[in-house]
């Protein structure tokens, strides 16, 4: 038996250390590697169940090509060369049709850290029209980080500094062990404990101090808190006045967020609002994390993060040890960015970027202002990847496919990304798919996506390639930790998978990009980019590297304000931000009313949905078809307050239909006390393998997948971002027992 050191991707962006035990081409046993820095932190239950899904039926083997109309699930198997050979002569044909804009990709959340290998090849191909879920998870905070403090924020938890451990709209117990065992840790050793969420989560339950706010309005309650901080001059003096810039302005901004008013807008009592502020204020520093519902909480999304942060800020607890600190890319290690060749899209080609003139912050124009700032503090080896904040906007993309406006967008692939289940608007996504002339889906197991493709690729999964986490790779922290292939991901016989990096190589190879990918395997692609450090260490293979010690760390250290400028135009923390001004935007933050909604529809849709909180042990549409996985949660769960349950004769267990204009799904009643009956709590990503794999069904896509009923009109997107909604106030729907 071997042991093999590799970083897990069962979820999002870390890549956790793994041990895994393998015989032969067979897992034995999967365990933490508690040896090094980023792990779960505790127990996590997807490690375990790797082997079932490792070897599960319902992986993708051979490359596999539609041989009968989209939908019927009839496949013809071919070998990697035709399957290259074939889709980069359509899309050569279509780039000379349609022009290179016309190719778009689809990207789901960050599930390994080959992301710049499709930048790459995007910008090699010409077209600037690559889209996905980073505009509505981590892509806003990310660009509000740069332009407010000129680097990622992450949190410094430390025993005998910090005072206060904060959750803003994050339920970690559900979807984050590590963030989870932070938490826990924080009240071990004496820490306060603050939650802010609409629902009674198990952290809500654990803190000291539970805000729980009407869904969508955190930039209210933000601003609220600065004003009643600043007005009780509790806020930091010192930081404010040597650091900040636009203090003055944003003093005049949260003047028109007194208590009384954030408190009919919150639907918390203005004396809430005044303690949590004094709270807060009290207990400094203090760590923050930020979750997805802020962003997911159109038309607020950038306007909430942009408050929190400036909150944050305002109280002292930015660039200070025990809160959180700014932070940039490990030294000797060549970022993303630097690797996604940028410079080769041409400026007319950025122009044409889908939804950038209208939505300008997370695409080219607020890309490149970025950009110039990053540049003069780190070079070439900068943190703004374009895969993370730079993106065609996804709801405009499919509506081009559609309607040919602006132009038409004729080819997708697919990589990393359920479509079918994570975009909202399902109906119009699938007329979407099926308008295109041709559609790639590269994935590691069968999904309702792929059986709609033209042509269905296997892709290996996290034990068969070598990684790094995403935040690591992108630069956002001093840290690189990488892993090693556990297994092969070519086995004669029995299966031809290819990792994301070697298939946009295989791809770009075919259509004149051959001098741009000297790196064969990602292996070399590792060995290239850690060789400094590797050099440092004085060891010649990234085996080498990883069996001595698998990680490199610069502690990152508080202070950076006052070693000069930091990387924003004025060179200080930016409460009023000049990109923001120059964008067309308002440069400071505001609560934003959601005015896209008429009386009637708010008479007949008279509940909040707050879709999506993250279940264990499920990740977005994943896992499904692993029974290991599914036993442990079997079907998808509505929560619906008692008395809201009462008055629609529904009881717990029994289905109900959600229904909007667009359309209705079915899930199961679980009933509650932990929120108000005016909301209900969704899950989503839900399909079922068992049903049949042939249209109409496509594994029962249209029965439970709550994105059939959520609407992605871009009118309702976030003003700046673009973000879609998926929690927050445009999420209307009324219920039924089924
Ligand atoms: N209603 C609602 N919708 C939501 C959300 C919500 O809260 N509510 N959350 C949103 C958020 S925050 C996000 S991030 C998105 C997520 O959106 P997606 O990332 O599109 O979601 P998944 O369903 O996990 O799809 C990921 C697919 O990638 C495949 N995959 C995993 N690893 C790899 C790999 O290494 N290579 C390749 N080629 N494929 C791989 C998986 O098998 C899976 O089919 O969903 C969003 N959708
Ligand atoms: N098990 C599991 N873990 C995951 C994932 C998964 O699919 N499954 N996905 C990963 C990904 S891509 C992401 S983005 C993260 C997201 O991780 P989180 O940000 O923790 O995501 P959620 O569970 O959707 O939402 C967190 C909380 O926000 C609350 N909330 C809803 N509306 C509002 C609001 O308007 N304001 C405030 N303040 N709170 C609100 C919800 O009640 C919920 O408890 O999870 C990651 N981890
Ligand atoms: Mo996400």
């Amino acid at each position: 038996m071997k042991v093999r050191y590799s970083s897990c991707y069962f979820c999002t962006s870390k890549g956790c250390a793994m041990k895994v035990m393998v015989d032969g081409e067979r897992i034995e046993r999967v365990v933490v590697d508690t040896k090094a820095p980023v792990t779960p932190e505790g127990f996590c239950v997807r490690p375990t169940l790797a082997r079932e899904y490792q070897e599960h039926p319902f992986r993708l083997n051979y490359p596999l090509k539609r041989r009968a109309e989209r939908g019927a699930n009839q496949w013809e198997e071919i070998s990697w060369d035709q399957a290259f050979d074939e889709i980069a002569a359509k899309l050569a044909s279509i780039r000379q049709r349609y022009g290179a804009e016309s190719l778009a990709t689809s990207s789901g959340t960050g599930r390994g850290a080959w992301d710049f290998a499709k930048s790459r090849f995007m910008n090699l191909f010409g077209s600037p029209n690559r889209f996905g879920a980073v505009t509505i998870c981590y892509g806003p905070r990310s660009m509000v980080w740069f332009t407010t403090f000129g680097g990622s924020v992450v949190p410094d938890q430390k025993p005998d500094k910090t005072k206060l451990a904060v959750l803003w709209g994050r339920n970690p117990h559900e979807g984050g062990p590590s963030t989870w065992h932070s938490f826990k840790k924080a009240k071990q050793f004496g820490a306060r404990t603050m939650v802010v969420d609409p629902r009674c989560t198990e952290p809500a339950r654990q803190a000291d101090w539970w805000v729980q706010l009407k869904p969508g309005t955190d930039a209210a309650l933000a601003l609220g808190l600065m004003q009643v901080i600043i007005e009780e001059g509790l806020y930091d003096r010192e930081f404010v006045d040597s650091h900040t810039f636009g203090f003055s302005q944003l003093r005049e901004r949260v003047k028109e967020y007194p208590p009384e008013r954030v408190a009919k807008i919150t639907g918390l009592s203005a004396w809430k609002v005044r303690e949590t502020a004094r709270f807060l204020a009290a207990h400094q520093p203090s760590t923050m994390v930020i979750g997805v519902a802020a962003e997911h909480s159109a038309p607020n999304s950038i306007q909430s993060v942009r408050a929190i942060n400036l909150l944050f800020a305002i109280v002292g607890s930015i660039d200070r040890e025990g809160g959180n600190l700014i932070t940039g890319p490990c030294s000797g290690f060549i970022p993303d960015a630097a690797m996604e060749l940028n410079h080769m899209l041409s400026p007319q080609q950025r122009a044409k970027q889908i939804g950038s003139d209208r939505f300008r912050l997370l695409s080219y124009p607020g890309w490149e202002l970025v950009e110039e700032q990053m540049r003069k503090k780190w070079g070439e080896r900068h943190p703004a990847a374009v895969y993370l904040n730079c993106l065609a906007h996804a709801p405009s993309v499919f509506r081009a496919m559609l309607t040919e406006k602006p132009y038409p967008v004729k080819a997708l692939i697919v990589t990393a990304s359920n479509p079918l289940l994570s975009y909202p608007n399902t109906g119009l996504v699938y007329k979407a798919l099926l308008a295109t002339e041709l559609l790639v889906t590269f994935d590691i197991t069968w999904t309702p996506t792929a059986l709609i493709s033209d042509y269905v690729l296997p892709a290996a999964c996290w034990l068969e390639r070598p990684d790094m986490g995403n935040f690591a790779s992108a630069g956002a922290y001093p840290l690189v930790q990488i892993g090693e292939a556990a297994l092969p991901a070519r086995v004669p016989g029995k299966y031809e998978r290819l990792n994301d990096y070697e298939f946009w190589r295989g791809l770009g190879l075919r259509l004149g990009q051959e001098e741009y990918w000297p790196w064969e395997t990602f292996e070399q692609v590792w060995e290239y980019r850690l060789r400094e450090i590797m050099d440092r260490r004085e060891v010649k293979t990234l085996s080498e590297f990883i069996h001595q010690q698998r990680w490199e760390l610069d502690t990152p250290k508080a202070g950076l304000c006052s070693q000069g400028p930091l990387a924003t135009p004025s060179g200080k923390v930016e409460l009023y931000s000049t990109i923001f001004e120059r964008l067309g935007y308002d440069p400071l933050p505001d609560y934003l009313e959601p005015d896209k909604l008429d009386d009637e529809t708010r008479r007949q849709y008279p509940l909040l949905n707050i879709s999506g909180c993250r279940t264990i042990p499920f990740h977005h549409s994943e896992f499904r078809h692993v029974q290991g996985f599914r036993r442990l949660h079997p079907e998808p769960i509505v929560e619906i307050h008692v008395d809201l349950a009462r008055r629609k004769g529904i009881a717990d267990g029994d289905w109900v239909w959600i229904e909007t204009p667009l359309g209705r799904v079915k899930q199961r009643a679980r009933l509650t006390t932990s929120f108000n009956p005016g909301y209900i709590s969704t899950q989503h990503g839900w399909w079922f393998p068992e049903m049949p794999a042939e249209q109409p069904s496509l594994h029962g896509l249209w029965e439970a997948n709550i994105n059939v009923t959520i609407d992605d009109d871009p009118e309702k997107c976030d003003p700046i971002s673009g973000g879609w909604p998926l929690k927050g106030q445009y999420l209307r729907c009324r219920i039924r027992k089924a």
